[in-house]
């Protein structure tokens, strides 16, 4: 029989909390947090943390990889169109080329494979945890309200729990189609979005890179957020594009932080 190391029920609770806390006291003041933890998102917070930024993945659900994990119509193969094969490569996800620049790899694996790296350069992740509202300083977006995803499900007699600010020189909107942090921007009137344009894949990804960049003072947009703030024409299951705008947004962060 195998025997494990003996070990309490307090022990085993005071590790979890000791542990969660202290990295959560060290998170609340960052250099960058990242609102979303699809593969834009990801990839962004894997580029960053390489580089020794101090960053923070904030993730509403308890899992992280956004729609990486299925290739679209629930199928798990996904797609990515060359240059991005490079970005998979790096990964060290096995892919192949289906046509001539159109490459196909296991979803699971390569979502997988992007969690890990992203969490082997150092990023932090809160899960379990959604964008409540913008930290706004001086026209300047400069963190985020959060509060526990549990807490919007709760009814509102039951649960008014008053959330909490984290702050940061930047922040990176990657929450995908509903680009919720610039859509906090838009409802107090500072902005307004164009919403996602139709189907056009053969453009879209171009441009998706193309205008991966700050949208507002603070605030970075990067893959699906993309399309949304500027009015891009949408481009279905192909994923080439979420990792280049992934790593254009840690660019841009990365030079905007050197000022
Ligand atoms: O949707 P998602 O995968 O965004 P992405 O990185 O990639 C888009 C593609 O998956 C696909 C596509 C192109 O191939 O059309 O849709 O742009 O990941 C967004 C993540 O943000 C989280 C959400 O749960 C998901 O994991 N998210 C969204 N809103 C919030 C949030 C919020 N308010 N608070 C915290 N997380």
């Amino acid at each position: 029989m195998i025997e494990f190391s003996p070990a309490s029920e307090s022990q085993i609770t005071r590790a979890i909390v000791t542990e969660y806390t202290k990295e959560f006291v060290d998170c609340v003041k960052t250099d960058v947090i990242i609102v979303g933890g699809g593969p834009s998102g990801l990839i962004a917070g894997k580029e960053l943390a390489a580089r020794d930024v101090k960053v923070l993945i904030i993730e509403r659900n308890n899992y992280l990889g956004g729609g990486f994990w299925l290739g679209g119509f629930l199928m798990n193969k996904l797609t990515v169109r060359s240059p991005a094969e490079s970005v998979l490569a790096e990964l060290g996800v096995p892919h192949k080329e289906y046509s001539k620049g159109l490459y196909v790899a296991d979803a699971p694996q390569a979502c997988s494979k992007l969690i890990a790296a992203t969490c082997d350069a150092g990023a932090k992740i809160l899960n379990m945890v959604a964008l409540d509202d913008v930290v706004l300083h001086n026209d300047k977006v400069s963190g985020v309200v959060i509060n526990w995803t549990a807490v919007a499900a709760l009814p509102r007699e039951v649960a008014c729990v008053d959330p909490i600010s984290l702050e940061s020189e930047l922040v990176i909107d990657a929450t995908g189609h509903d680009a919720s942090v610039v859509k906090k921007l838009e409802e107090r009137g500072l902005l307004k979005i164009k919403g996602q344009g139709a189907m056009w894949v053969d453009r879209s990804e171009e441009l998706v890179v193309e205008h991966t960049s700050e949208f507002y003072p603070g605030l970075i947009v990067t893959g699906m957020a993309v399309s949304a703030a500027y009015g891009l024409p949408r481009m279905g299951p192909t994923f080439g594009s979420m990792l280049m705008s992934g790593k254009k947004a840690a660019e841009v962060a990365f030079e905007k932080l050197e000022l």
